[in-house]
């Protein structure tokens, strides 16, 4: 498109690199030859304490960030913790953008997520529809954290010609997933669900809401190469929505995910638990315009995620609910 390609030499810094998305892209650059990816463990560097991050970007100056690092979770958390989801979202982008600044970092990638969009907006979601209405109040405080990252990164292009891109993924899923039954997102905790009930021979899983939401759902390795390729071909202040452009609704995806696991019993719904946004299915004509398209498709993405989990919870992970 419009740049030069990352110099692979060059150090790159993947913040959030033991996550979902982080650890894709740590993957997905291993693959493409970076031969100076940084990381930092939470116990090593925290990036809610500002000098912390100061001192740590004087030191290694990354030519490359990835913000990647974030307080995630799904419905439940997101409805019970906004403080949390407002203030360490908040701290980590203020400290990590300017740091990147400051230490003359050439390029720098910010992770947001659809639900920045308003509730109400007509469908599919054009980027252009930002700050048209009212939040979804189940992610309010995530997603205000998110559009203030998203408009940090387009502000610093603006004033200092700094080189920053964001992009607002789907709902994401794959390897590294958090499958904590109270914190997840809905399709790692499905996989849970129907993997323990058929294991225990349980005659129903519950599922939360009415099972009528629709989502949008991009395997995290898609969302890694789409990053990579705009942070090799893209440059400008136009961010992007990331996604697979297909919906589904919560039960069409309890019952795929059900056919998946092999589980015989039948599905319950539990309306005390909310639905949160009726739909959010983003267009993603833009990033099609620039060149990527998704490559994943939804069942053998979570075929690969199921046979990634029962190999891990045959290992003793996931304990926790
Ligand atoms: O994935 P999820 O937690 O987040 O829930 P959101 C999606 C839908 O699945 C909701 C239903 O309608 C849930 O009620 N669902 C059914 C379940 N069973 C379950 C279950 O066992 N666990 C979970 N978690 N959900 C998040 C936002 O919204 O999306 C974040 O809170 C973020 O801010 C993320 O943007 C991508 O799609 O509703």
């Amino acid at each position: 498109m419009n740049c030069e390609p990352l110099d692979r030499e060059k150090k790159i810094y993947v913040a959030g690199h033991r996550g979902l998305v982080g650890s894709a892209l740590v993957r997905r650059l291993e693959r493409d030859g970076f031969t100076r990816i940084i990381v930092r463990t939470h116990e090593e560097l925290d990036l809610t304490r500002q000098a912390e991050v100061e001192a740590f970007f004087a030191e290694e100056k990354p030519a490359y960030v990835i913000l990647a690092a974030a307080k995630v979770g799904g419905i439940h958390a997101n409805d019970t913790c906004p403080a949390d989801f407002i203030m360490k979202n908040l701290q980590i982008e203020c400290n990590v953008i300017d740091s990147a600044y400051r230490s003359q970092a050439e390029k720098l990638l910010f992770l947001g997520s659809s639900c920045i969009y308003p509730r109400e907006c007509s469908q599919p979601i054009r980027e252009e529809y930002l700050l048209s209405g009212y939040l979804e109040k189940t992610n309010e405080a995530y997603a205000l954290a998110k559009i203030a990252g998203l408009k940090m990164c387009a502000f610093y292009n603006q004033q200092y010609h700094t080189r920053y891109i964001s992009v607002m993924p789907c709902n994401l899923y794959g390897i590294n997933d958090n499958f904590s039954l109270e914190s997840s997102h809905v399709l790692p905790a499905l996989i849970r669900k129907f993997h323990e009930a058929k294991k225990k021979g349980e005659p129903a899983v519950s599922i939360w809401g009415s099972g009528t939401p629709l989502r949008e759902f991009l395997n995290v390795d898609d969302l890694a190469d789409a990053c990579l390729y705009l942070l090799d071909h893209y440059e400008g202040n136009e961010f992007f929505n990331i996604g697979s452009g297909q919906e589904i609704s919560i039960l069409e995806l309890a019952e795929l995910v059900k056919r998946i696991t092999g589980y015989q019993g039948h599905l319950v719904f539990d309306t005390t638990k909310p639905d949160g946004t009726p739909r959010k299915l983003t267009d993603i004509s833009r990033i099609l315009a620039a060149g990527w398209s998704p490559k994943i498709d939804l069942e053998t993405g979570i075929r690969r995620t199921y046979e990634w989990f029962c190999k891990k919870y045959e290992m003793g992970a996931f304990t926790e609910r």
